[in-house]
């Protein structure tokens, strides 16, 4: 055997033993070459006498080539040993051996901490491949895998008919202006200050960035504006970043942030923006560590503290604001995989469906430690506007199965209708205020959103009350379009009054403003869709003209102090909002019903569409998690 020939000359301890000096120079020269000589020769046999290669590279080098089915007696390839001729097995053994000994090579000449990198390397990518086969993406942020397909509508056509057309297409050169001074001025920072013509921060968000770009995504998606969604796009996955020290309204963040993002990816299919969502869904959880479930309204994303405005009632939490979750947080569910998201809103149900509600309405305060009312004070404007929004929403985008929400839903527009659903002496109904049994007859231009309301609830309503709710709507939509057709500027003010002799007017100084605002523009949107009466298109025409005539400035789209002033007074701020809201739901008022149909999406208060969660998907979604 080769390898025990070699032994006496490597291990003889006679031989490591002679001292050197009993040999002269030329004979231990001789004596090294005679060695030399027989290791030679030793290899020699070793690889190439066809008996031991086959032992060697069959035993030592393992290769995969040669090894050997024992049952068949056959190669890898099938053929029978004994009908190889001696010259190919011969080459076979001698590829082999050069193989074995460059690998060898190489990894001798590799430091240890790269042998060490390409272990860690190969472990992770077992790691990974075992991630994925679970259904994971195999990034850190692992997500479940998910097949996108995009929802019906997501793509509009051109109006068909040349008038509405050319609205249209003015519409979205507004939606221009005020994008490019935003990315002129403000690229980057939250929002735009169209006069000064420079960033305008927010204390809603806190440090983190980019709120009109996340805003605005979906719009400019919806309106064909390919560059400009790309570098919205490109940063976003550059430079919207979430690990901030910074205390953010978690309404706010949620219905923009959340909302944009996931709208964005819905309509898109890129996957950063499932990506973010998640990310800032999970950032938004321990919102909930209260003893109730109920959420705080501000919270540090670093630190996870959060706590409830000082000026809340008793320090409650805000209806409108635990109460405007449920949609992004059942769409964060479906497109994580983790149940978490829809376990929290839905224990803020349950929370409320515990408690007593007087006169069947819900109070905007709700103490997040007792689980007790705050004020009793009810409202369908600020404060508590999008709870009610949000209760038939879920049942809509739970494809109609979210039984719960629909009944909480109709029972509590009930409940408004018999004490907070007045009219006026001239005819004009409004949604008054409720405090503690008192009302006051003032309605806000955030109320105005539930002429939309009622409108796309009417459909579902029990006890032939569709119809009603259909008049109801329509009766909201002319009180609200009165409010603008009342002052100078033919923009509605912040709230107006039904009492004192007045009807739709703002009588007191601090709520003649207007910020931008969308409600009552999404109202004409919904009550165009369902009745197709062109009063709506025009009172929205007449809307973009005022817009045009007073909001436009150099630098982009301001609010105005007063909408009764002769002359407009410039606030110096573009509301993110006014690109997410204002013109989308102006851009879809002059579009065909197909371009974001109802029936397969759901816009969230901030005007993100959302599509319906089918029940076939939800079977998908578990499935991913089993994998
Ligand atoms: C938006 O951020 C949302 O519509 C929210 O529900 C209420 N207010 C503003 C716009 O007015």
């Amino acid at each position: 055997m080769p390898t025990a020939t070699l032994l006496p000359f490597t291990n003889t301890p006679n031989r490591k033993s002679a001292s050197p000096s009993a040999f002269r120079l030329t004979e231990k020269f001789i004596l090294l070459l005679v060695f030399s000589a027989f290791i030679t020769l030793c290899f020699g046999a070793i690889f190439f006498l066809p008996d031991s290669s086959k032992l060697l590279s069959g035993v030592f080098f393992h290769s995969s080539s040669v090894e050997t089915d024992t049952k068949t007696g056959t190669d890898g390839n099938g053929s029978i040993h004994g009908a190889e001729n001696d010259e190919n097995k011969l080459t076979r053994i001698r590829k082999d051996h050069e193989k074995a000994l460059s690998e060898a090579k190489d990894t001798l000449q590799k430091r240890p901490d790269e042998i060490q990198r390409e272990i860690q390397n190969e472990k992770e990518t077992v790691q990974k491949n075992v991630d994925v086969s679970r259904g994971g993406t195999g990034d850190d942020n692992s997500l479940p895998k998910i097949n996108f397909h995009k929802p019906l509508g997501a793509v509009g056509r051109e109006p068909s008919d040349l008038e509405t057309k050319e609205k249209r297409a003015k519409i979205k050169e507004m939606m221009k202006f005020a994008w490019d001074n935003y990315q002129r001025y403000a690229w980057g920072l939250n929002e735009l200050k169209p006069v000064s013509k420079q960033g305008h921060s927010s204390n809603l968000f806190g440090s983190i960035q980019g709120a009109t770009i996340v805003d605005a995504l979906d719009s400019l998606y919806i309106m064909n504006m390919q560059d400009e969604f790309k570098a919205a796009t490109d940063w976003v996955e550059k430079s919207l970043d979430f690990n901030v020290n910074a205390e953010i309204s978690v309404f706010e963040v949620n219905i923009r942030f959340v909302g944009g993002l996931l709208s964005a990816y819905y309509l898109s299919g890129e996957e950063v923006f499932r990506k973010k969502a998640v990310e800032l869904g999970e950032k938004l959880l321990p919102a909930f560590n209260t003893p109730t479930g109920i959420p705080w309204a501000l919270l540090n994303i670093k630190s996870g503290i959060g706590r409830n405005w000082p000026w809340a009632s008793g320090g409650s939490s805000i209806l409108a604001e635990f109460g405007t979750l449920h949609l992004e947080f059942m769409h964060l569910s479906q497109l994580s995989g983790n149940p978490v998201f829809a376990e929290k809103v839905m224990n803020i149900r349950k929370v409320l469906n515990r408690l007593d509600k007087p006169q069947g309405l819900y109070p905007n305060y709700l103490n997040p430690n007792s689980g007790q009312w705050g004020q009793h004070h009810v409202s369908v404007g600020g404060l508590g506007d999008s709870f009610y929004e949000y209760l038939l929403k879920a049942w809509l985008m739970s494809d109609k199965t979210d039984d719960e929400g629909k009944k909480m839903y109709y029972d509590s527009i009930q409940a408004i209708e018999s004490h907070l659903i007045r009219k006026s002496r001239g005819g004009f109904t409004y949604i008054a205020e409720w405090k503690g049994g008192l009302l006051e007859h003032k309605m806000g231009h955030l109320t105005c959103f539930a002429g939309g309301m009622f409108a796309l609830g009417a459909d579902g309503a029990p006890d032939e009350k569709t119809g009603h709710q259909m008049e109801l709507a329509a009766e909201i939509a002319r009180t609200c379009h009165e409010s603008y057709s009342r002052t100078t500027l033919k923009l509605g003010p912040e709230a107006f009054r039904f009492d004192g002799g007045v009807e739709a007017i703002a009588t007191r100084q601090n709520e003649k403003y207007f910020i931008l605002r969308p409600e009552v523009i999404e109202t004409y949107m919904y009550m165009w869709r369902f009745t197709h009466d062109p009063k709506y298109r025009q009172w929205g025409w007449e809307a973009v003209q005022a817009l045009e005539q007073y909001c436009k400035v150099n630098g982009g789209y301001s609010g105005i102090r007063d909408v009764y002033a002769s002359h407009p007074s410039h606030d110096d701020v573009q509301q993110s909002f006014f690109l997410a809201e204002t013109l989308k739901y102006l851009y879809l008022l002059f579009s065909e019903d197909d371009h974001l149909p109802f029936e397969h999406w759901v816009f969230n208060t901030e005007a993100h569409p959302l599509p319906v969660i089918r029940k076939e998907e939800e079977t998908r979604s578990v499935e991913n998690q089993l994998l």
